[in-house]
């Protein structure tokens, strides 16, 4: 099951919400889901395998025309696919040109219209009118991955979708991503929320360490002035996302640890192919 979308709709956090587990990061700054990732939602008797795929885009660089080379391929082995738009936004241009490539795939497509929750009945009733000309669809389901609303009933007919088959997941899985990905994608993800401009879209996180006690990572950005605001006046940014991120690494990895955080640069690094086959991209 292929998740699609534009960037920002809320793609991820839906993800994390049918999954009950958070195995994408979430952000206001567009694009910051860069690589495919399972979400896997285990029922009584089906798994939800859930692609959470970087949003449509044109491709800018060598690290967004991987991103859309992925999202491309992924959407060849997909059973059916979940379109998710944006309630409070004005569903536009944007929308249908990703509704357009859904669609043309021909296979079933159940509409979520997200960010339901706060908006009026009657708001909400015109966006499903306009969601609903989109195309074909299987179900549309108005939801809110913030609140859960209407999350149960959207996870029951997507499961309906899926072919009888062997599960392609352990039962106790919520991601095919490892430890140490999930560990630098929480850091990423805090970094995100207290940096902006072109800060987050330069930076990448690797973990260099997985301990007992330590978990040593590393924020790499491209110039010395993003670096400069990464550590912060006397290191306060870094310490920053570190306390931030401390308590879900922690989560993660199940025991207490010591969380050393260093950024370096590391220029161009969004054109450098190895480093890109380094992050799975
Ligand atoms: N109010 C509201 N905000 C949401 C909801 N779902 C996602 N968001 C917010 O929308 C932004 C983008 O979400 P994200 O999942 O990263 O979008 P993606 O780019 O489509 O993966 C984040 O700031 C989320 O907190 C929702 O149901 N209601
Ligand atoms: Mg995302």
């Amino acid at each position: 099951m292929a998740v699609a979308g534009r960037p920002n709709v809320g793609k991820s956090t839906l993800v994390n919400a049918l999954c009950g587990a958070k195995v994408a990061i979430t952000s206001k700054v567009p694009n910051t889901t860069r690589r495919r990732i399972f979400g896997v939602a285990n029922g009584a008797d089906h798994q939800l395998a859930l692609v959470d795929l970087p949003g449509f885009q044109r491709p800018l660089d060598p690290l967004t025309e991987r991103m859309q080379r992925t999202v491309n391929a992924s959407f060849d082995d997909v059973d059916a696919v979940m379109l998710v738009v944006d309630a409070r936004a004005r569903i536009g241009a944007g929308d249908r040109f990703v509704a357009r490539r859904v669609f043309g795939l021909e296979k079933p497509v159940v509409i979520a219209l997200n960010k339901v929750d706060r908006l009026k009945a009657g708001h909400i009733a015109s966006q499903m009118k306009v969601a609903a000309t989109l195309g074909d669809f299987h179900a549309l389901h108005p939801v809110s991955a913030l609140t859960r609303e209407g999350v149960a009933a959207l996870r029951s007919d997507l499961a309906f979708l899926l072919p009888e088959g062997p599960a392609y997941f352990g039962l106790e899985q919520a991601t095919d991503l490892t430890l140490e990905e999930r560990v630098a994608e929480v850091i990423r993800e805090k970094a995100l929320r207290l940096t902006r401009d072109e800060v987050p879209h330069a930076l990448t996180v690797e973990v260099e360490e997985l301990g007992d006690r330590l978990v040593r990572a590393v924020l790499y950005v491209e110039t010395e002035s993003q670096k400069g605001i990464l550590v912060g006046k006397r290191g306060a940014m870094v310490r920053e996302i570190g306390a931030r991120g401390r308590p879900e690494v922690e989560a993660l990895v199940g025991h207490p640890v010591f969380l050393e955080l260093q950024v370096k640069v590391r220029p161009k690094w969004r054109r450098d192919p190895r480093m890109l086959e380094r992050l799975g991209l």
